[in-house]
């Protein structure tokens, strides 16, 4: 183990015996939602990541480490920290390493440290991608790059229409990143099933995620598998007034001159304000569903490992 990673004592045992793993991104609980929903929400996905038979590995860096796996002390310190807790993403691990800052980690430093770990499969809510105006403003999520140069399963539900759905996933085919569907041939649009964009492959099983990831692996083509996951029917909120909603929190982001790193927390706390908490509760219960369908591919590809 690289000597900058520090996995629990289950998580170092685990990935020794070739046990399924799953990694679990953290900016979501420091940026993406509010305490205490963040936090029980932490819980809830380590949670159906061991239902499913799996070793939920939740990444943060603290005190110049990154953890592999935290305990209840330490998702407290994350959830609570409010902006005391810095989003990292590539370009920050350096600085937060060698200054000891607390760091939530997103999802290409994430990434990063699974593959660093061993660890071949992570579960988010959604990846980040090129922002609307991106023409403009060169606003290019690092999880994009990332994507392409890590060799991780990265389980979402798509991305948000804070987005900009087509540009994504032309940059996704430039950089030579799988986009599956999982049990659907649409890219799923985060708070809804559907966007009208067609995913490269359709999948029914995770035994076939599982041959995917060999085969690419094998290869030696490295960089990432984007599984996505549509969101429940039962979860999923209406497409029109998520576009409306999405317009709205655009417009605020805008008018107060939001830019940066900043902007996909700024957004999705006015989407949650916007849709009276409804967007907060589609994403706790997306992202469950994807920490279960993450622990289901990592137990399918340690299957074939062995
Ligand atoms: N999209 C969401 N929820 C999130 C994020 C994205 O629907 O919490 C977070 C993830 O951690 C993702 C990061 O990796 O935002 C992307 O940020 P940026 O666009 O600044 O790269
Ligand atoms: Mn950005």
């Amino acid at each position: 183990m690289h000597d900058a990673l520090l996995p629990t004592a289950e998580i170092a045992d685990a990935l020794t015996a070739g046990r399924p793993v799953v990694a679990l991104e953290s900016t979501v609980i420091s940026h993406g939602m509010p305490y205490p929903r963040n936090l029980e929400t932490a819980r809830a996905l380590e949670a159906e990541v061991r239902a499913a038979g799996a070793v939920p590995a939740t990444v943060a860096v603290m005190d110049g480490l990154i953890r592999i796996g935290l305990d209840d002390a330490a998702l407290e310190r994350l959830a609570a920290g409010g902006t005391a807790v810095r989003k990292l993403s590539r370009r920050d691990l350096p600085i937060a390493l060698a200054t000891g800052a607390p760091g939530a980690t997103t999802v290409a430093a994430t990434m990063i440290a699974a593959r660093l770990a061993g660890i071949a499969v992570f579960a988010t809510g959604g990846i980040g991608g090129v922002h609307r105006g991106a023409e403009t403003s060169f606003d290019v999520s690092a999880d994009l790059d990332e994507l392409a140069r890590s060799s991780v399963c990265v389980v979402c539900a798509g991305a948000k229409s804070i987005l900009d759905l087509p540009k994504t996933l032309e940059v996704l085919e430039t950089r030579g990143v799988p986009v599956l569907g999982f049990g659907t041939a649409e890219f799923p649009a985060f708070y809804s099933r559907r966007s009208g964009l067609p995913v490269d492959h359709r999948c029914d099983n995770v035994q076939e995620v599982a041959e995917i990831l060999r085969a690419k692996w094998r290869l030696g083509l490295e960089g990432g598998v984007l599984l996505a996951n549509p969101i429940g029917a039962a979860d999923e909120l209406d497409a029109g007034t998520m576009e409306q909603a999405v317009a709205q929190a655009l417009a605020d982001a805008d008018s107060k001159g939001i830019k940066g790193k900043d902007i996909t927390p700024h957004l999705l706390a006015a989407l949650e304000r916007i849709t009276g908490g409804r967007s907060l509760a589609a994403n706790i219960a997306l992202i469950r569903n994807n920490a279960r369908v993450a622990a289901e591919v990592a137990a399918a590809y340690a299957r074939g490992e062995r």
